[in-house]
C-alpha cells in the first residue's frame, strides 16, 4: 500500500541471496546450538547424579519427611515412624471429632498413635483402662504415641478435654 506498487513483493533482498545467507548463517550458528545443548545435557547429568545418590543413601529420613509433608500438607514432625508402624490411628483436626478412629486394636501389646493437624488441643482416652488416664494428647499438629495393652473387649474411647466428648468425640473399638 506504499507509494510503489508497480513492485509485486516487497522484499529487502533478492531471494536469490536469501538461502545463501540463511544458510551461511545456520553453518555458523549450528555449531554453537550444539555446543549449547550439549552443554546443557552435560550439566543436566552431572546435577542429577549427585541428587540421585543422596537419595538412595539417606531413603529413609526423606521417606519419612516426603509422608509426613503428602499427610498433613504442613511438613516437619518426625513423629511419622509412630504412624507408619501404629496398630491403631486417630486423627483430628479443628473440628470436634476424630477424623478417623481405628475400629480393633490388638490385646497383645499395641502401638496407638494419634495424629493431629491443626492446633486445637484433643486426646485419647479408652473408658475403663487404667483409670480413664489420658492415652494420647496433643496441643498442636503432630504425632503421638503409646505402647498399651489392653484387655480384650469392646471400649469406648473418647477425648476428654471439656464439651469435645459431648461434642461427638467418641466411638467405640474392639480390643481382640
Ligand atoms: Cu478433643
Amino acid at each position: 500500500m506504499r507509494s510503489s506498487p508497480s513492485i509485486p513483493q516487497p522484499s529487502p533482498e533478492p531471494p536469490a541471496s536469501e538461502p545463501a545467507g540463511f544458510s551461511a548463517g545456520w553453518r555458523r550458528s549450528a555449531p554453537l546450538l550444539l555446543l549449547v545443548v550439549l552443554a546443557m545435557t552435560l550439566s543436566a547429568c552431572t546435577q542429577q547424579e549427585p541428587e540421585v545418590s543422596a537419595n538412595d543413601q539417606v531413603p529413609a529420613a526423606l521417606r519419612v519427611a516426603e509422608v509426613e509433608e503428602g499427610e498433613d500438607g504442613e511438613g516437619g514432625e518426625s513423629g511419622g515412624e509412630g504412624l507408619e508402624e501404629a496398630d491403631a490411628v486417630w486423627t483430628a483436626d479443628s473440628s470436634l471429632v476424630y477424623t478417623s478412629a481405628p475400629s480393633t486394636i490388638p490385646a497383645d501389646g499395641a502401638l496407638l498413635a494419634m495424629e493431629l493437624t491443626a492446633g486445637t488441643p484433643h486426646n485419647v482416652v479408652i473408658e475403663g483402662f487404667e483409670g480413664d488416664r489420658i492415652l494420647l494428647e496433643l496441643d498442636g499438629p503432630g504425632v503421638d504415641t503409646a505402647q498399651v495393652s489392653i484387655p480384650p473387649g469392646t471400649y469406648t474411647y473418647y477425648c476428654s478435654i471439656a464439651g469435645h466428648r459431648a461434642a461427638g468425640m467418641e466411638g467405640t473399638v474392639t480390643v481382640e
